[in-house]
């Protein structure tokens, strides 16, 4: 009998533990969300990434491959309010070069609102910081970053499903590096290879 009324005042308590460890955190403002990386002007390339958002701070995970080895990648989420809130697509390329710009593709994702960058600011200043991205080495990509602050504007973007995550870098001309004559809509000190999307992948 004693045995009985134990195992019935634990069953509930158990099942309350189990919903509470299952269950995901009740704070407003908390989602995981996810992109699939898909290639913009680089159709080796693909990869995956994972923002999880808390209130006004976000982890970001990203892993890709096929990328330019062992060259800065520049890595961005971009948001704009007027943008389409996805990638760019051919229709994108307004300059008929069969490649398309970060300017191009801004219509599709927006601006830079938060830099990947692997340590120091992650500020949309910090965009082409090309000392603090990862570089791919061997063309894979692996990225953690935690504690990354935003505006609630920003984190309110990216829960709704209409921020964009742009992997940069591409090699046009099969050298393994970035060059080229043709220089970075960005800034024109870096040839358009270091800055043109190479992965793009709407965060959902
Ligand atoms: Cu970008």
């Amino acid at each position: 009998m004693r045995r009985t009324t134990a195992l019935a005042m634990t069953a509930p308590a158990l099942g309350l533990v189990a919903a509470l460890t299952l269950a995901p955190p009740a704070s407003a403002g908390t989602a995981t969300t996810h992109a699939s990386l898909q290639p913009v002007n680089d159709h080796n390339a693909a990869g995956q990434a994972f923002v999880d958002v808390k209130g006004n701070k976000i982890t970001v995970t990203m892993a890709a491959h096929g990328l330019v080895p062992d060259q800065p990648h520049a890595a961005h989420i971009h948001f704009g309010a007027e943008a389409r809130h996805e990638c760019p697509v051919m229709a994108d390329d307004t300059d008929g070069n069969h490649h398309i710009s970060t300017t191009e593709g801004a219509p599709a994702y927006g601006p830079i609102v938060v830099s990947l960058t692997t340590f120091g600011p992650t500020d949309p200043g910090s965009g082409l910081a090309i000392d603090r991205f990862d570089t791919a080495p061997g063309g894979t990509l692996s990225y953690q970053r935690g504690q990354i602050k935003v505006s609630q504007d920003i984190a309110k973007a990216i829960n709704e499903g209409q921020a964009v995550i742009v992997i940069h870098g591409v090699d046009h001309n099969g050298d393994g590096t970035y060059d080229g004559a043709a220089a970075s809509d960005l800034d024109p000190s870096l040839p358009t290879e270091a800055t043109d999307p190479a992965l793009c992948g709407a965060i959902r």
